[in-house]
């Protein structure tokens, strides 16, 4: 996979050397470059930025460099358009699914903005020549979109065979089941008064392999109830079912829903 950056802030994504990304770079799997956006000005203060029509706070950045700089990475290759994906608070959730459609491309071109935005016909006039895809990180606010490509180069990177060594790491963890993941423990088995769940002392894989579960669906109902709306309840063994039970969860037409809670009973939890 090839990957091209710009940004006006190219220090920022330094991490990408390094780390699992880094040992991808060395052995051929991702030929990734960053890209200074200011490199593409032509007046003498390499200017990247103006003042938004229409009034406002801030300034918003000046379409042509970036027009000069997409033209530069895009890489004029027959019948195919790169992805370019754009980091925007206004963009589509960046979420685990999108990272597996993104690993299948061969080209995937990221475009950090800063300041109020990028001049929206830049978006428009690269519909020409790339795939383009506003994406968000998630619903907070960052100053640019230098963080959520780190983030977004990462996730997608490891999906790369060859990137992570054990691929079954890629299969048992968080969102590739639609639950979260069960909780971990190394040696000592006693710490500072704190004990490993002594099921995982036992060597009874059978019960360790159900206590997990149980644990999955526990965090998930606790800390992430919204994942259980739509997961699919068809997959569901009898001890998940009986499992999800002692949790108020009841199967109800291939889907998961909440007990009503009792009015006069004491919850215990
Ligand atoms: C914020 C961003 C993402 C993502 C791109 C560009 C400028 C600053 C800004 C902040 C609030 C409103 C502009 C960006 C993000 C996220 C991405 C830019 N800003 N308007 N914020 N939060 N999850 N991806 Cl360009």
């Amino acid at each position: 996979m090839r990957i091209d950056v710009v940004s006006i802030f190219p220090e920022y994504l330094a991490p990408l050397e390094l780390s699992l990304i880094g040992k991808a770079r060395q052995d051929g799997l991702v030929e990734l470059n960053v890209h200074d956006l200011r490199t593409f000005t032509t007046d003498k203060h390499r200017t990247v930025d103006d003042t938004p029509y229409g009034g406002g706070a801030g300034m918003v950045m000046k379409p042509e460099p970036w027009a000069q700089a997409l033209e530069s990475v895009a890489g004029v290759r027959e019948g195919t358009k790169p992805v370019l994906i754009v980091p925007s608070p206004a963009g589509e959730r960046f979420t685990q699914a999108l990272a597996y459609e993104l690993a299948e491309e061969e080209q995937l071109v990221f475009a950090c903005g800063r300041y109020e935005g990028i001049d929206e016909r830049v978006i428009d006039w690269a519909q020409e020549h790339f795939t383009v895809r506003p994406v968000s990180l998630g619903d907070y606010v960052l100053n640019g979109g230098e963080v959520a490509v780190l983030a977004m180069v990462e996730a997608i990177g490891r999906l790369l065979p060859g990137v992570v060594g054990n691929p079954e790491s890629l299969v048992e963890e968080s969102h590739s089941d639609g639950l979260l993941e069960y909780p971990v423990y190394t040696k000592p088995s006693s710490w500072r008064d704190h004990e490993v769940p002594p099921v995982l002392l036992s060597g009874n894989h059978g019960k360790i392999a159900q206590w997990r579960r149980h644990e999955q669906f526990r965090r998930t109902a606790e800390r992430r109830p919204d994942l259980l709306d739509n997961f699919d309840a068809g997959q569901l063994s009898r001890a998940d079912r009986n499992a999800l039970a002692d949790l108020g969860y009841n199967v109800v037409d291939g889907r998961l829903r909440r007990r009503m809670e009792s009015n006069t009973a004491q919850q215990t939890r």
